[in-house]
């Protein structure tokens, strides 16, 4: 009897782990998904039901997203009674959300509104895939448990090399929602255009946000210009505009003002912050520059000082990222300023110069409450505990992660989709790329922020994010084309909890293909036309 009854009880558990897990299309990939009993059709008739104020604005989003699968925009509700119900539960985590759909209809319950709206951005995805029925779409009943692996999922573009609208930096951040990213990091300024409006400072945007011409092909080896300015900024207006946007979307912006390197556009606009006494032009080439800000000069301090002031009232985000990368010493070597200061400071090199230049600015962000990022060169001189690293050489990994600060991952080799994405790039029409480096998708997607570290460790990663620079993308149609969908790997790399799998990604990938379709988002054939692993 005994032995029957542990075989049926054996085959029960059986019964009900083989009911339970449930392939699901979303990506990233939900922490679980279970099957359950029962489907819901959801029609034009549906209600969103609101139990909180503090939900209204996503609902309204997802009443847009879902209006061309259902032929209309669904009505929003402040009560308990809809077809999909949204709520909040203090005793999820903060982006924790669990996603019930049975005969009775959709639930969704976060932890804070952020959670709930990824659990619309799930809910979207099923619907985009959902069975197509005479009242409307139909879900498969499914219980869903969802939360991320990393707190940071980023996403960078950089307007300085080239200048996109306000319309275009939406969009980019309406497909950085839909794969559950939370932090819109924003190169503003660089050798070859700055491009966020300082009042105190006017000629950032006047001469600084222009360009005479650009460099075309190939930086290393071209010396030809296309002749045509380019330029573009954002007022403050707008940036407050799009600060706004994303918040809903709950999306952070980070903004990056990259010192004391990458100055170009600034020592155009205000020659006195370099170390010699001359005149610069907005950089036209790319590559990286030997001018850079001075730091024996006190004037740098009271500039970058009026700078951030006006940082800090456009952004209310925690972190401002300051750069710090690739910043040639030659100019300081050579600079008396430089090197009085490096004398009365009993720094030891130009390395340390760098740092006391970054601790300084860094306090300036402290007395306001915020904290900075930096790219991982910042380490080179020294740094605080409280500076976070965002990390893209490989060469600086294990120092990094052995000092204990926080840690963003940014591995070019996973996450620059700059890069070309196909191996065979020339046949493949990518354009001009940087440099001859690779970033096929399967590679992107083999991202393990983990990978190597003790389980102490893990802590230090404070999330991942994928880079998108523009030297050689002038349009947003390649700025798409570039993203995706390798950002989808990215997010499920810094989302997904447990095991990953490239090739049930790719069945989902096929999914969430016809949702950017849908919503008139460009995106890279190569990996779906089976060209991208070509040697
Ligand atoms: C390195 S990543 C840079 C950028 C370039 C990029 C090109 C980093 C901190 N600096 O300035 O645009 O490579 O891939």
């Amino acid at each position: 009897m005994k032995k029957i009854l542990t075989l049926v009880a054996a085959l029960l558990t059986f019964a009900v782990v083989y009911a339970e897990s449930v392939q699901t299309v979303i990506i990233p990939r939900p922490m679980e998904a279970n099957s359950a009993k029962g489907s819901y059709t959801i029609s034009p008739k549906s209600v969103v039901a609101v139990t909180d104020a503090a939900l209204v604005r996503s609902a309204e989003l997802f009443a847009e997203y879902v209006a061309k699968d259902l032929g209309a925009t669904l009505a929003v509700e402040q009560n308990e009674k809809g077809g999909i119900v949204l709520s909040l539960d203090k005793s999820l985590s903060k982006e924790e959300y669990t996603l019930t759909i049975s005969s009775k209809g959709v639930q969704i319950v976060g932890g804070t509104p952020a959670a709930v709206f990824y659990g619309l951005q799930s809910l979207r995805q099923l619907i985009s895939a959902g069975e197509v029925v005479k009242k409307g779409i139909k879900l498969a009943g499914v219980e869903i448990k969802d939360k991320p692996l990393v707190g940071h999922r980023g996403v960078m573009l950089d307007v300085a090399r080239h200048f996109f609208t306000v319309a275009e930096v939406k969009r980019f951040i309406d497909i950085a929602a839909i794969h559950k990213m939370n932090v819109f990091h924003w190169h503003l300024t660089d050798d070859q255009g700055w491009r966020v409006e300082i009042k105190k400072y006017p000629n950032l945007v006047k001469v600084g946000s222009k360009r005479k011409e650009t460099i075309i092909g190939r930086n290393s080896i071209s010396n030809t210009y296309d002749g045509t300015p380019h330029g573009g900024y954002y007022t403050q207006e707008e940036i407050k505009d799009i600060v706004k946007y994303a918040a809903e979307r709950y999306i952070e912006v980070i903004p990056e003002i990259d010192m004391p390197g990458h100055m170009v556009a600034t020592l155009a606009s205000y020659p006195h912050l370099g170390c010699r006494d001359e005149k610069f032009e907005v950089r036209t080439r790319w590559g990286i520059s030997k001018d850079v800000l001075c730091v024996g000069k006190e004037s740098t301090f009271e500039f970058v000082e009026g700078v951030l002031d006006e940082v800090f009232s456009l952004f209310p985000s925690k972190y401002i990222h300051l750069g710090g990368d690739e910043c040639p010493r030659a100019r300081w070597k050579e600079c008396p300023h430089c090197q009085k200061r490096i004398q009365e400071e009993g720094l030891k090199n130009e390395d340390e110069l760098q740092s006391y230049f970054m601790h300084r600015v860094e306090k300036m962000l402290a007395k306001h409450n915020r904290k900075m990022i930096g790219w991982d060169e910042i380490i080179y001189g020294g740094i605080n505990k409280s500076a976070t690293i965002m990390l893209w050489n490989d060469r600086n990994r294990a120092k990094a992660i052995s000092l204990g600060n926080d840690v963003i991952l940014s591995p070019k080799y996973f996450c620059y989709i700059d890069y070309y994405q196909t191996k065979r790039p020339y046949s493949n029409k990518e354009g001009l790329m940087f440099k001859e480096r690779i970033l096929t998708l399967r590679k992107a997607y083999s991202l393990n922020p983990f990978e190597g570290l003790q389980p102490s460790e893990y802590g230090r990663i404070r999330g991942v994010q994928t880079n998108l620079w523009t030297e050689y993308i002038a349009d947003f149609e390649r700025v798409q084309i570039k993203t995706l969908p390798r950002l989808a790997a990215t997010a499920e790399a810094g989302w997904t909890i447990g095991e990953k799998n490239f090739d049930d990604f790719a069945r989902r990938l096929e999914h969430l293909r016809r949702l950017y379709d849908k919503c008139g988002i460009r995106y890279a054939t190569y990996f779906f036309d089976g060209v991208d692993e070509i040697e």
